[in-house]
């Protein structure tokens, strides 16, 4: 069905779609499609748009990734299938490493992820070749099985769209973790150094000019970015929101 340009939620439904089609090219597993629609929740909350506190989250995280020795950008199902474009611009600008990395853990959906990102232009996705796995220690999920030449010697990871255990893990593992959570009380967005709250289809093709603006050689290396405050008044947007709506 196409959607009618004038519809009122044009947007959030071509979103949608996208990641429909993603699950149909076997992208995204079925459970990402109920995760999306927890997103598509909170996003309403903050009124669907990128809010003055997210734009602060991400000129942290942007310099935090150029700031990286090893910066590595993990990526799932749903990420793939939203933003496979803008993963590999963001590998480009920042010099990150693209790796596959799975919670519904499957060789054929891993492939079909990294085929995806290649054919927006990846040159190399990591988290395929068995030969380099590695184990994060603390962690039962299948996402504890990660690439040596990957996240397990990264110094930062952006894991969008995460579950709470792998980002408590990777911190315990020493890495600088970035996340893109709508839900600003989620525990990944609560335990993440960094956490972006906004959609990805919004926040990464931010990120990605973000990047491309900042010149490396300024980066201030004392990087200042309170993740509880930010994610204090992140709240305070939606419960503002919501006062004023309960008041409309
Ligand atoms: O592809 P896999 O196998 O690795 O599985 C990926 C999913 C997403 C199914 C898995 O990681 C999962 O179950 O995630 P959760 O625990 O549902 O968490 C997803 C979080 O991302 C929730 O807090 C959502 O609010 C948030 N979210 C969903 N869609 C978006 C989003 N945040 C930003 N942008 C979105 N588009």
């Amino acid at each position: 069905m196409s959607i009618p340009r004038s519809h009122p939620r044009a947007a959030s439904l071509h979103i949608r779609e996208r990641l429909v089609d993603g699950y149909r090219r076997g992208l995204v597993v079925e459970e990402g499609l109920l995760a999306h629609g927890r997103g598509e929740m909170f996003d309403y909350l903050i009124g669907e748009k990128t809010t003055r506190k997210s734009h602060d989250a991400i000129k942290a995280a942007a310099c935090m990734l150029l700031l990286a020795k090893h910066p590595v950008i993990s990526v799932n199902g749903n990420f793939a299938a939203l933003c496979s474009k803008e993963i590999v611009q963001l590998a480009g600008a920042t010099g990150a490493k693209i790796e596959v990395n799975l919670f519904y853990s499957s060789e054929k959906r891993k492939r079909a992820i990294a085929l995806a990102l290649k054919k927006n232009g990846a040159s190399e996705v990591l988290g395929l070749d068995r030969q380099f796995s590695q184990r994060i220690p603390r962690l039962d999920s299948a996402r504890r099985v990660v690439d040596e030449r990957g996240i397990f010697m990264a110094d930062v990871v952006l894991v969008p769209l995460e579950d709470g255990d792998r980002t408590m893990a990777l911190k315990k593992f020493g890495k600088k973790v970035i996340t893109f959570d709508l839900n600003p009380i989620s525990r990944t967005a609560q335990t993440a150094d960094i956490t972006i709250v906004d959609n990805v289809t919004r926040g990464m093709e931010i990120l990605v000019k973000t990047c491309k603006k900042l010149k490396k050689s300024r980066l201030d290396r004392k990087l200042k970015f309170d993740n509880k405050e930010n994610l204090s008044q992140s709240v305070l947007v939606i419960k503002n929101r919501l006062g004023r709506l309960a008041h409309a």
